[in-house]
């Protein structure tokens, strides 16, 4: 069998929480398969690059067949960085930290992602995919893919995964059913504490959740908003924010973009709007998606109530909140 070229992944912020949670299970053909090499692309800020050498020294002692190469680069050099990569996976940014507010975080991640969409348009591989998990992830995304008009919109993808992942997690045990029962879980709008985790089109066992679950004030209520703020509970608990969860997340984007979704379900990730379900055109917004391994359509049929309707509008406002406040960085 003649083994295949490898695929060139890169991960910024990769000596950060998340990016070390990614980068063994990238490396250990999980993701892309057992056959399929994969060469990983390691970037950091100037001042964290030593500690990518103590990363590459780890890499190399877990012996992995598939890893075929490392490469690590700092940001200041962010073309040679994102050479003919294939993936790329972008975190590197600077978490909130305590009493900053959304709009600052916005002015101060921001800029990052223009140089980085230029140089992805740059120098990556013609059928490079983008998954942005730095927050605002939505509105970072747009930021980068404003600045890589060459590369195809539906290429870039903002990560909604990890509150799919929590809202399945809530339903599975509310419903006392295992995790693998639930499908068809859309979020909705921004990965923020405005989401909506969309449990009017989810399913138990292929049924709707509102007709296994009774308690329809708890889907209302406590669901939601235990979703909504999943991050901060994690922080509270643990004192530092989602980090394997968040990494976990980000491959199951990856995997889910690059695996047939099975006929019944969707996955959840930010894209482009297009318009759907009457969702301004422009914003990076959760949406119901379905891949045929190598495209990705908007799910149609979802139906949208009142209830919907109106957590939907909330938090798509926040997204045309978050565009105006860097409509400076948007060419
Ligand atoms: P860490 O502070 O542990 O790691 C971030 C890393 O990025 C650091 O090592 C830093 O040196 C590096 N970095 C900063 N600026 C960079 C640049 N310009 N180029 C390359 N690297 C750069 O944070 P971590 O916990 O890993 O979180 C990273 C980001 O993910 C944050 O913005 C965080 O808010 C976001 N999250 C997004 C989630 C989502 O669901 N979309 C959930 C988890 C997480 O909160």
């Amino acid at each position: 069998m003649t083994t295949p070229a490898p695929i060139r992944v890169a991960v910024t912020g990769a000596a950060g929480q998340i990016g070390y949670a990614s980068l063994f299970r990238l490396a250990s053909g999980q993701i892309f398969g057992a056959h399929r090499p994969v060469i990983l692309h390691l970037i950091e800020v100037p001042p964290v690059m030593a500690a990518l050498d103590g990363i590459h020294m780890e890499l190399d002692d877990c012996a992995f067949p598939t890893l075929a190469g490392v490469v690590k680069c700092d940001s200041d050099h962010l073309e040679e960085a994102f050479r003919d990569v294939n993936f790329v996976i972008l975190v590197g940014s600077i978490p909130r930290k305590q009493g900053m507010e959304r709009s600052d975080l916005i002015r101060i991640n921001g800029p990052i992602f223009t140089n980085t969409g230029k140089a992805i348009q740059a120098a990556a591989a013609k059928d490079v995919r983008v998954v942005v998990v730095g927050n605002p992830c939505n509105t970072n995304c747009l930021i980068a893919m404003s600045h890589a008009p060459d590369v195809p919109r539906d290429r870039w993808f903002a990560m909604t995964r990890l509150d799919q992942n929590r809202a399945a997690a809530q339903l599975a045990q509310k419903s006392g059913r295992p995790v693998a029962s639930v499908s068809n879980l859309a979020i909705w709008g921004n990965h923020s504490s405005t989401q909506y985790p969309d449990f009017v089109n989810a399913k138990i066992d292929e049924k709707p959740v509102t007709s296994v679950i009774s308690d329809h004030a708890w889907l209302k209520g406590d669901f939601v908003s235990t979703v909504q703020q999943r991050g901060a509970a994690v922080i509270k608990a643990r004192g530092a924010s989602s980090a394997a969860s968040a990494a976990n997340a980000a491959l199951d984007t990856v995997k889910s973009i690059i695996t047939p979704t099975p006929a019944g379900d969707c996955f959840s990730a930010a894209v482009y709007s297009d318009g759907s379900y009457g969702i301004e055109s422009g914003l990076v917004t959760g949406l119901p998606l379905s891949s045929d391994g190598r495209n990705w359509r908007v799910l149609p049929g979802f139906q949208i109530d009142d209830f919907s309707r109106s957590q939907i509008d909330k938090t798509v406002a926040e997204l045309k909140q978050e565009r105006d406040t860097v409509r400076d960085l948007l060419p």
